[in-house]
């Protein structure tokens, strides 16, 4: 009997409650506002406003604070988040390379020493030209606080998503046991793209699978590495669809089953894109799929639309 097979790992929902470990709150900061922990700072467009994570007895969890991570667990599992204000952002590879050695020194040390997702989001992701890109910047950083022999083995299930407001915000899933690193066989692994794309390659998995729940990546048009049909929002969202088939499929290991999504992110990085995205991704992962829309930037400036979320297994 696998852990997750009830309750699911997680839900989207628009009312939430105070029966999970955490919930994810989608939408901008008001003016003034600094972000939460827990919120994630992309114009929300459509779909439930919060995702939430890990059924827990609400007694059960525990909220601390410990090397400036803000976090809950409830002996499973441990959700935790990293804010870095705009001031100290400004040089994002040198942000990316603190908050990294932290996230490191924090999970090695609370118990929890399975990093198995990880969310960054930052403003002005695209800008700067060639290798001084904000992007290829945080790379870099990422890179060299994780860096070590074998380090790409255990890389975790990321997204990393251009925001409109300053600061970087890091949220992730640790556990007391390692999940198992899946990769896309349509793609070339992230930690192992060539120097054309930076410095430093990003440091993730495709995805994490962890009992029946596979934590799926930010997954755009890179086929091998390349971007595909760059700029069409239109024919990327449907080489993204073919990726994921793929990956589920990979993930799924011959084992005779149907992958069912629990919740999904649609990420657009310009509005006027959503009317010709918005029907392809319902055709592809059913009409009544859970999904949240969200305006954001995406990693390379010709990629337009990113899908991720967890889908979990059943067998047949
Ligand atoms: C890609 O496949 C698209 O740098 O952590 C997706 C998910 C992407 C995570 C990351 C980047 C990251 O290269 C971009």
């Amino acid at each position: 009997m696998s852990l997750f097979q009830f309750p699911p790992l997680i839900r989207l929902d628009a009312a939430g409650g105070a029966d999970t470990l955490a919930r994810f709150a989608f939408g901008e900061p008001a003016a003034g506002l600094a972000a939460g922990p827990f919120d994630v700072p992309l114009a929300h467009r459509e779909g439930p406003l919060a995702e939430s994570w890990i059924p827990a007895a609400s007694d059960t969890a525990r909220d601390a604070r410990r090397l400036g991570v803000y976090h809950r667990h409830d002996g499973r599992w441990l959700i935790g988040a990293l804010q870095v204000d705009a001031a100290g952002s400004e040089d994002i590879e040198q942000a990316a390379f603190e908050a990294f050695k932290t996230l490191r020194e924090f999970v090695q040390g609370c118990g929890y020493p399975h990093l198995l997702r990880v969310w960054n989001f930052f403003d002005r992701l695209n800008e700067g030209a060639g290798d001084s890109e904000r992007y290829r910047r945080f790379c870099v950083g990422r890179h060299r606080a994780l860096a070590e022999p074998g380090f790409e083995s255990q890389l975790p299930a990321a997204t990393v998503i251009g925001t409109h407001v300053g600061g970087l915000q890091i949220q992730f899933l640790a556990g007391r046991v390692p999940g198992t690193q899946v990769e896309n066989p349509r793609q070339t692994s992230a930690f192992r793209y060539p120097r054309d794309y930076g410095p430093s390659s990003p440091s993730f998995s495709r995805a994490t699978r962890v009992g029946d729940a596979l934590l799926v990546s930010g997954t755009a048009a890179v086929v091998g590495h390349a971007t595909l049909h760059p700029g069409d929002a239109g024919a990327q969202i449907d080489e993204i669809d073919t990726n994921v088939e793929a990956l589920l499929a990979h993930a799924a290991a011959g084992q005779q089953g149907l992958w069912k999504p629990q919740a999904l992110r649609l990420y657009v990085r310009r509005d006027q894109d959503q009317a010709v995205v918005l029907p392809r991704v319902r055709a592809t992962f059913g009409a009544d799929a859970p999904l949240t829309v969200l305006r954001g930037d995406i990693s390379r400036s010709d990629l337009m639309v990113e899908i991720e979320g967890v889908w979990t297994f059943r067998k047949e």
